[in-house]
């Protein structure tokens, strides 16, 4: 990984020598000793730039992808205005690079790292997963990615760590939906640990085999397919190890329907409306709707992490 800058560190954070080498050890295992010049030399990566993958089929769905230009004109990224349409309109302002993501907490590698440094070691893979809006809408969306506990472990994460936290970036000048008060800024997510290592969990960067467009959450977005699109938080500058669960926007915002877990569940209504069935995009406004599944029909996947855990209290 490539550091951009060390962290402050504070006197209480200051190590023995022995821990102090085989922490540079674990840096430099982990290719965190180049230097910050070597930036300019990376190629730019351009929203629809093609990118070489494998397809994961043990992960994808069957189901027909909806139209590119589904996934990618109709959007929920409050940073760039709450309608539909907007992200794609408006989100050509955001700078995608340089990009860096702050990695803190519960971990021995902590630090700032360049997008490059944390991609660089994992193949990436083409996942074909359901998008279930929690506005009752779905998609099928093709996305190119790598899975999030490969990139978490090289960070080794402590013992105390039972949550990852995640942030989007915070800029009103780039992002100008952040200056209207619909949600506390920047936009967070997190995931239980085993949740965020759990291998279906992938970091995307890309979509139908192409760059991410920035409206679907370049350079960097979170995918978690069995629970509501509102968890896949988009543009993550950071990603934080802690001991306790953290705050997150929508449960924060409106925590009657929006619950930390937020595993798709037709069972569980919103306070508003019915969660039992959804429109999938594309198949006109006066198709059928379909049953939502139970975790989005990922229950044989995901079920066991939630054994003991009471899904009408814990939505
Ligand atoms: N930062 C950020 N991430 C976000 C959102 C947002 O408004 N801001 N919207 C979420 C919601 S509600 C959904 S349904 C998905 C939509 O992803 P897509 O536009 O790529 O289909 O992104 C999620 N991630
Ligand atoms: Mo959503």
């Amino acid at each position: 990984m490539q550091r951009v800058k060390s962290t402050a560190i504070r006197p209480s954070e200051i190590t023995p020598r022995e821990v102090f080498l085989s922490r540079r050890d674990i840096l430099k295992a982990l290719g965190l000793g180049t230097s910050v010049a070597m930036l300019g030399a990376l190629p730019a990566r351009a929203a629809g730039a093609r990118i070489a993958f494998t397809r994961n089929a043990r992960y994808s769905t069957t189901e027909a992808p909806n139209s590119y230009a589904d996934v990618t004109t109709y959007n929920n990224y409050y940073e760039f205005g709450t309608s539909k349409d907007d992200p794609a309109a408006y989100a050509a302002s955001l700078q995608t690079t340089p990009w860096s993501v702050t990695v803190s907490g519960e971990a021995a590698v902590t630090g700032r790292f360049t997008l490059e440094s944390i991609l660089k070691p994992h193949p990436y893979e083409e996942r074909i997963y359901r998008l279930r809006c929690v506005e009752a809408w779905s998609m099928v969306v093709p996305w190119v990615g790598i899975p999030l506990g490969d990139v978490l472990k090289r960070f080794q994460p402590t013992s105390r760590a039972k949550y990852v936290a995640f942030k989007t970036l915070f800029n009103p000048g780039q992002m100008p939906g952040q200056r209207s008060s619909v949600l506390d800024w920047p936009y967070a997510e997190g995931l239980r640990i085993d949740e965020a290592m759990h291998p279906l969990t992938i970091l995307a960067i890309g979509l139908y085999g192409e760059v991410l467009p920035n409206q679907n959450g370049a350079p960097l977005r979170l995918v978690v397919p069995w629970k509501y699109g509102f968890k896949s938080i988009k543009s993550i500058v950071e990603i934080h190890f802690s001991e306790h669960q953290p705050v997150t926007s929508w449960s924060a915002a409106y925590p009657e329907a929006y619950g930390f877990f937020a595993n798709v569940n037709p069972a569980v209504d919103h306070p508003n409306w019915s969660q039992a069935r959804e429109r999938r995009i594309g198949s006109g406004m006066f198709a059928e709707k379909i049953p939502t599944q139970l975790f989005n029909g990922y229950t044989n996947e995901v079920a066991d992490l939630y054994r003991s855990l009471d899904l009408r209290r814990h939505y």
